[in-house]
C-alpha cells in the first residue's frame, strides 16, 4: 500500500505554530519521521486557520524540500494554491483533491496535467457525499470519463470515497468498502482508490483501534493508497500483516522486521 503521511497539516497545533512562527525545525522532524516510519509520501494542508494559504503553502514545501525529495501531496482546495505548491514540489506529485463538481474538475485537472501530478478525487459532487455505494460510482465513473477528456491516464487517478466518521455516519462505512471493491471495474487501467482513514475515528475514544481495524477491512476490499499517521506504530503493523495474508509480500518469521526496515 502505497502511504501517505497525514502529519503536517495545519489542523495539528504544532503544525499550525510551526507555521506561524516560520520554526522549520517543527515541519522538517515531522517530514523525516513520519518518513522513517515508512511514509512513501508527504501530504501537505496548510490548514484551516490558515489567514494566507498561498505564502504557508509555499513555505511548508520549500522547508520540506530542505530536508527530502521524497513525493508530496499538495492538500488544498483553491487552484492557485496547487498551482503554486505543484510548481515547487516538482516530480511525483499529487494533486489533493479535486471533488466530482464540474467546475472543480474543469479548473484542477489542467493543473495536475500541466505538472504531470497524480490526481486524488473524491466522490462528492454538489449535493455532497452520496449515502451509499451506488451514488459514489455514479461520480467517480463521472470523473473518469472527465479525466479521459483531459487525456490523463486512468491509472495516475486515485478515487477517494470518503470515509466520515463512524461515531456520526455509521452507515458510510459499509459504502466505503463496497465502492473500493467497484472502482477497480469501472475502467482499464483501473483506477487507484485511496482513503484519509484518521476521519474514520474522529470523536471516538478508541481512534487507534477503529483507525487500524477499518484499514485492514479496506485493505482486503482492495485499497491501494491511504492518507494515515504512519507514526502509530500498530496501524503500520496492521498494514503490513495484511499485505501479508493478501499474499502482497513474502512471509518470513520475521516479516514485520524485514518490512519495516525496507
Ligand atoms: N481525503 C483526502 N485528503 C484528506 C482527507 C481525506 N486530507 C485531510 C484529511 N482527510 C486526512 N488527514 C487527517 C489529518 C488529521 C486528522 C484526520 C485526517 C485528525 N486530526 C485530529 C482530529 O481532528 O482529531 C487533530 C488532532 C489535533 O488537533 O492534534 O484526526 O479524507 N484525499
Amino acid at each position: 500500500m502505497l502511504v501517505i503521511g497525514e502529519k503536517i497539516n495545519g489542523m495539528f497545533k504544532s503544525v499550525r505554530e510551526g507555521i506561524q512562527t516560520k520554526n522549520k525545525k517543527i515541519i522538517q522532524d515531522i517530514a523525516r519521521k513520519q518518513l522513517e516510519a515508512g511514509a512513501d509520501v508527504l501530504d501537505v494542508n496548510v490548514g484551516p486557520a490558515s489567514a494566507e494559504p498561498l505564502k504557508d503553502m509555499a513555505w511548508l514545501i520549500e522547508t520540506i524540500r530542505e530536508v527530502t525529495k521524497a513525493p508530496l501531496a499538495i492538500d488544498t482546495t483553491k487552484p492557485d494554491v496547487m498551482d503554486r505548491g505543484l510548481t515547487i514540489a516538482g516530480e511525483n506529485s499529487f494533486l489533493n483533491s479535486t471533488t466530482g463538481e464540474e467546475e472543480k474538475l474543469n479548473a484542477l485537472l489542467p493543473i495536475a496535467k500541466k505538472h504531470n501530478a497524480k490526481i486524488i478525487a473524491l466522490t462528492i459532487d454538489k449535493a455532497g457525499i452520496p449515502n451509499h455505494a451506488e451514488g459514489r460510482l455514479e461520480i467517480a465513473a463521472n470523473i473518469i470519463a472527465k479525466a479521459m477528456e483531459h487525456e490523463i491516464d486512468t491509472s495516475n487517478l486515485y478515487i477517494d470515497a470518503v470515509i466520515l466518521p463512524v461515531n456520526v455516519a455509521q452507515q458510510h462505512s459499509a459504502a466505503v468498502l463496497e465502492t473500493i471493491k467497484q472502482t477497480k471495474l469501472l475502467c482499464d487501467p483501473a483506477p487507484k482508490t485511496i482513503l484519509g482513514l484518521s476521519n474514520v475515528s474522529q470523536g471516538t475514544n478508541v481512534r487507534t483501534l477503529v483507525d487500524r481495524t477499518f484499514l485492514v477491512m479496506a485493505l482486503a476490499s482492495g485499497l491501494d493508497s491511504a492518507i494515515i499517521n504512519p507514526l502509530d506504530k500498530d496501524l503500520m503493523d496492521a498494514m503490513i500483516t495484511a499485505e501479508l495474508l493478501l499474499g502482497k509480500n513474502i512471509y518470513c518469521d520475521s516479516f514485520l522486521n524485514a518490512y519495516r526496515k525496507k
